[in-house]
């Protein structure tokens, strides 16, 4: 090269490509045990202990260490589970409320040591580590500062006990990952045989300052999870959602562990929050923390799963999600199946990044080192950003060809802190820019979903933020339909409506017993089923041309004409199973409202969360003026508790026009209640 202008001049654009000025951090920043605590996103709980065996969420305290007994406790079975389902660490219940604790602690005798379990030489947290350890899971440790055994709850003393074993389970069991302290605490025990009520001041009692230091000490790369942090908090509520708007700021200082308005006014983190203290979200695989047999049928659905997975980790936060380890010791064969198959939804949703196969530009960019393909190089410590001062710009994206896509994922760059409050997607077509999604904050992650769309070129407009946006990651995807059977509902008039569980889905049924293709009845409105008949319903995509496997629901008699003399009656059937009458004479009197061939009934139990008055001995009388009554049928609903579903009577063909249901026993002799009751015709 002999042109020595031209030489300067590339060296002088050399030298100013290096001088690209790395941007400044946004206040406040996360740690950096936080930042590597944020990569985990997902991973789960163990809440197994002694309500276990006592069946209850929070046991008294007056427990016995003899009931706490498993047959068959394979911790192993639960890490190969969490680590098939793609979590990355498990958090165990060590101590919950009932104050017994899992592992031999030197400090009280009401722990696993005087236990029939292996002959009280157990120690259940050591079971519980070696396992996550072979299946390379991280470790969390659960501990409830509430403690309704303990003789010294409340007093001085207590924080000692707690300190105490705090250092045992920190010290003994190697790396923790996350040290969970419960924001439930305070109130009636048995407290060594005091039995009584004990309030502690939830801001002061625990001195948590020098709590949360011994923690420090011990474990420095331990997350601290509490309502208030310091390190990781508590999203508000128990259904797994985070918010629309979900900051990893919090104005720390204003908040404690257990104070009554965290959930409305602090859960969602503040735009101008003082301290990184981003999100978690906890939630059950079932209705309860902890195993209730009688709720094996109530497992989590995979489109309820699903919801739980765009609504946290699709939303800034982490996802912990609860096994109720069963009484033998085992995740429950329909926990597993349940998680298994969210796990494969996950990936099957994410396989396949459409933006890595188109062109990306910025209107917009910084200069070198941070240009717009970094967003799409799966390099999270990359990002693309703006020159200072700037927030609005766009990333478009040019697929050369029409694709189709229904979900966008986007990631900031967080240890230089969250920025972006506002920001929209838009695809083009024929040439003009038409928005189909839109979001407010990002932070760690952010999933939109959307009815899909079809387009050569999409672009995301950031439109504002607290300061340039720093886009480490964009995502473009196609995530297959949940192919799953409709949803069944219908009215007490009859009329039946159909539901499918996913965008751009139809509908097909049949009534007359055979299998529905897409040459049956299309669903498109409700229809009336007045008498006894068999609905068969599929879910279609006609797109792929699959079909789901196919929904069956046995109907009779519409309960159009049908009424109750009895206050409340009526929400036996209403047809609601959510809703229930509990009756005061442990029956239940039905008027047909016209005279009526019958040959059996149906008994759907309450189905709230905490059900009482389940029939366990039955008497069914008919009659046809509402004055004479004859017994058709007496019996026993025999696994009712365990299992709470519809239970079905069948009599010889007789005439009736009022039905009378009466338990003659409940199973746990209250009132009896009745969720949803029904005929057989046929
Ligand atoms: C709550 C507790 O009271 C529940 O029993 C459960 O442990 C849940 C994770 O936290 O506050």
């Amino acid at each position: 090269m002999k042109n020595p202008l031209f030489l300067t001049l590339l060296l002088l654009l050399t030298f100013c490509q290096e001088k690209v000025t790395p941007p400044t951090a946004v206040e406040p920043v996360p740690h950096p045990r936080q930042i590597a605590w944020q990569e985990l996103e997902f991973y789960g709980f163990v809440h197994f202990n002694m309500n276990t065996f006592s069946d209850r969420e929070w046991g008294f305290g007056d427990e016995k260490p003899e009931q706490f007994n498993p047959t068959a406790l394979d911790a192993r079975q639960w890490a190969r589970i969490a680590k098939e389902a793609g979590m990355k660490g498990l958090i165990i219940t060590a101590k919950h409320h009932d104050g017994f604790v899992l592992w031999p602690s030197a400090y009280t005798e009401h722990s696993v040591k005087n236990s029939p379990w292996r002959d009280g030489k157990g120690d259940l947290i050591r079971e519980f580590v070696d396992a996550c350890r072979e299946y390379g899971l991280k470790v969390g440790l659960y501990y409830s500062p509430w403690d309704r055994n303990h003789p010294d709850y409340g007093k001085p003393e207590y924080i000692t006990y707690m300190r105490n074993q705090l250092t045992e389970l920190l010290s003994n069991y190697g790396d923790i990952f996350e040290v969970w302290f419960d924001g439930a605490n305070g109130g009636t025990g048995w407290y060594g045989g005091a039995n009584e009520e004990r309030k502690v001041d939830k801001l002061t009692y625990y001195d948590w300052p020098n709590t949360h230091a011994l923690v420090r000490d011990l474990q420095p790369n331990a997350m601290l999870f509490s309502d208030a942090g310091p390190d990781v908090r508590w999203v508000g509520n128990e259904h797994g959602f985070a918010y629309e708007t979900t900051w990893s700021n919090l104005m720390r200082d204003s908040v404690y562990a257990g104070m009554p308005e965290f959930s409305e006014k602090w859960a969602t983190g503040q735009e101008n929050g003082t301290h990184w203290v981003p999100a978690e979200s906890d939630v059950s695989i079932r209705p309860g923390w902890y195993y209730h047999a009688y709720e094996d049928h109530k497992v989590k659905s995979l489109p309820q799963l699903m919801e739980i997975y765009y609504n946290s980790i699709g939303r800034n936060s982490s996802l912990l999600i609860n096994f109720p380890v069963d009484t033998r010791g085992l995740i429950h064969e329909k926990d597993e199946e349940a998680i298994l198959k969210m796990a494969a939804k996950i990936r099957e949703d994410f396989a396949n990044n459409l933006a890595l196969d188109a062109r990306i530009s910025a209107d917009l960019e910084r200069g070198k080192g941070y240009e717009a393909e970094l967003a799409i190089d799966g390099d999270y410590e990359t990002y693309w950003t703006l020159p200072d001062a700037q927030v609005q710009a766009s990333l478009e994206l040019d697929f050369g060809k029409g694709v189709t896509f229904n979900r966008l994922l986007l990631q900031e760059y967080t240890p230089l802190g969250q920025r972006v409050t506002a920001f929209e997607l838009e695809i083009e077509t024929d040439g003009q820019w038409k928005k189909i999604a839109e979001g407010t904050t990002i932070g760690y992650k952010r999933i939109l979903r959307f009815p899909d769309v079809t387009a050569e070129k999409a672009r995301v407009n950031f439109i504002d933020g607290k300061n340039i946006p720093l886009i480490s990651e964009l995502g473009i995807y196609n995530a297959p339909k949940l192919l799953l059977p409709p949803a069944f509902g219908r009215k007490k008039s009859g009329e039946v409506n159909l539901k499918a569980l996913d965008e751009g889905l139809e509908v097909y049924y049949t009534l007359d017993g055979t299998e529905p293709d897409p040459s049956s009845p299309i669903y498109s409105q409700e229809f009336t089923i007045d008498a006894a008949a068999t609905l068969k319903a599929i879910s279609y995509d006609p797109v792929k041309k699959e079909k789901s496997e196919t929904l069956q629901v046995d109907l009779d008699l519409a309960k159009a004409l049908w009424n109750s003399s009895q206050k409340d009656g009526e929400k036996a059937f209403d047809e609601n199973p959510n809703s229930y009458f509990t009756s005061t004479d442990n029956s239940l009197t039905i008027e047909l409202g016209e005279s009526l061939e019958l040959t059996g009934l149906t008994y759907l139990p309450m189905q709230a969360r905490y059900p009482s008055g389940f029939i366990q001995e039955y008497s069914l009388e008919l009659s046809t003026d509402g004055k004479t009554w004859k017994e058709v049928s007496r019996g026993e609903f025999d696994n009712i508790v365990n299992s709470p579903i519809e239970q079905r009577v069948q009599f010889e063909k007789q005439n009736g026009r009022y039905i009378r249901l009466k338990a003659l026993k409940t199973v746990d002799d209250n009132p009896a209640t009745f969720g949803e009751v029904g005929v057989l015709t046929r």
